[in-house]
């Protein structure tokens, strides 16, 4: 497949732009060669500037669950933009997008608008702090929460794929303030408790961990968070920026009854333009400035045309789309599990909704450490192979796939077929 045009895009873009990216996953730094540039999109294709088609398993790493340039999404946003792009005062369309969020999610009564995933994060734990007066965060090893200093300290997704899970530039004080824990290890946090009676202001969790490959809750584990959190007086915070409206309308929370005391959300409530959010009870919510002491703002907060594609996108998911979306995530995580051992290669496979991962060991995979036991480099290959046949993939072993309401049966069955070719080519080049 001839990719020059994007060699020649990647070289000016290095000239101006750090690394030629303006987010560290896309470098392709995990799986080596040069990352495609993308000149458009339609429903489940991307195309590159060379004029390369594939069917995009990435979908902006989640918000494209309607697929891409969906023509109620572009309509939105186009009319929407009609009447101006940003105003700095609040909207009506904030409180719609607000009053959707607020049916949907369980645990929501409030919510507040940003403009990433990495705000959210950062805005709901420093809500938890005001709120419990206390200073020391939880995170998990291998979750992701975004680029907000506190989290990366054992960071998933594009910080552990490129090997600085603990960024420079975070400083002691600060990773003092977060400790790290494994994931479904509800003892070690009970443990933390123990250590830390009085002083630990909440546990911030992927309730479906999707940033170091897709890796489930075990049975029990979420339950055991919300226990152990009222136990010792902290809050319980479910990221949801990836599965909110993507595992099912109401998130993790909704599948499983779990309810956290903040939630936050992204990706899919912008419908592809910069949206965060982050949302629970009023009695938490109303701390934030300006009626409480917690300070929150954002010039682009609750954006026209964000809130416009955010709204656009969430009307398109109903009950039936949800069923479909996950009836095919299974039939794609079928065929390729059984692609896998037809080669006889290792493999652990996991779904949930339209979210899926797999992984080139012989598993199960429950936590960072059994994740990095995958074969990244076969994974690398394999990526490769199936980009060459028109198939785009995370080009990162710890990340995950997503479907869109643009993908159909025919094209997961062409997926699997293509992917026995790819990985024989994969498997005979270790
Ligand atoms: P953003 O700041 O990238 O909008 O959201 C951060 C974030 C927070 N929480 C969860 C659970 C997330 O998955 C993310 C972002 N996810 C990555 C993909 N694994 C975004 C892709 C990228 O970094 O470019």
């Amino acid at each position: 497949m001839n990719r020059s045009g994007s060699e020649a895009a990647f070289e000016a873009a290095r000239r101006v732009i750090p690394g030629g990216v303006n987010s560290t996953v896309r470098a392709f730094k995990a799986v080596g060669g040069t990352p495609v540039f993308v000149r458009t999109a339609r429903g489940a294709y991307l195309t590159d500037v060379d004029g390369n088609r594939y069917l995009d398993y990435v979908l902006s790493w989640g918000p494209m669950i309607a697929g891409h340039a969906h023509p109620a999404v572009v309509e939105a946003v186009r009319d929407a933009a009609e009447h101006g792009t940003s105003y700095g005062t609040p909207t009506e369309r904030e409180t719609e997008l607000a009053e959707l969020i607020v049916d949907a999610v369980p645990s929501v009564a409030k919510v507040r608008f940003c403009s990433s995933g990495t705000e959210a994060t950062a805005n709901a734990i420093r809500l938890a702090r005001g709120v419990t007066g206390r200073d020391m965060i939880i995170k998990f090893a291998g979750c992701y929460h975004g680029s907000a200093d506190a989290f990366l300290i054992s960071a998933g997704s594009s910080a552990l794929t490129i090997g600085v899970p603990d960024s420079k530039g975070v400083t002691a004080g600060t990773a003092r303030d977060t400790i790290v824990v494994p994931y479904n290890d509800a003892a070690a946090v009970r443990a933390a408790f123990e250590r830390n009676p009085e002083t630990i202001a909440c546990v911030i969790v992927e309730p479906y961990a999707a940033n170091m490959g897709l890796v489930l809750p075990l049975p029990g584990f979420l339950h055991a968070l919300r226990a152990l959190t009222r136990e010792y007086g902290a809050l319980l915070i479910f990221d949801e920026v990836l599965t909110g409206f993507r595992v099912a309308r109401g998130g993790v929370q909704a599948r499983d009854g779990v309810l956290p005391d903040i939630t936050t959300l992204g990706k899919v409530i912008g419908g592809g333009l910069p949206v965060g959010a982050f949302g629970g009870p009023a009695e938490i919510m109303d701390r934030l400035t300006p009626d409480g002491d917690v300070f929150q703002a954002g010039t682009l907060s609750g954006n026209p045309l964000a809130t416009a594609a955010g709204i656009a996108t969430l009307r398109l998911l109903g009950d039936e789309s949800y069923a479909n979306l996950e009836r095919l995530a299974n039939r794609l995580i079928e065929g390729l599990s059984e692609v896998f051992r037809s080669r006889g290669v290792p493999h652990a496979v996991a779904t949930a909704g339209s979210l899926l991962g797999f992984f080139f060991t012989d598993g199960p995979v429950t936590d960072l450490a059994t994740a990095k036991k995958a074969d990244t480099a076969l994974y690398a290959r394999f990526f490769h192979a199936m980009l060459d046949r028109g198939f785009y993939f995370a080009p990162s072993q710890f990340e995950a796939a997503f479907l869109s309401l643009a993908h159909d049966d025919g094209e997961i069955d062409r997926t699997v077929a293509a992917a026995d070719d790819a990985l024989a080519e994969a498997y005979a080049c270790r």
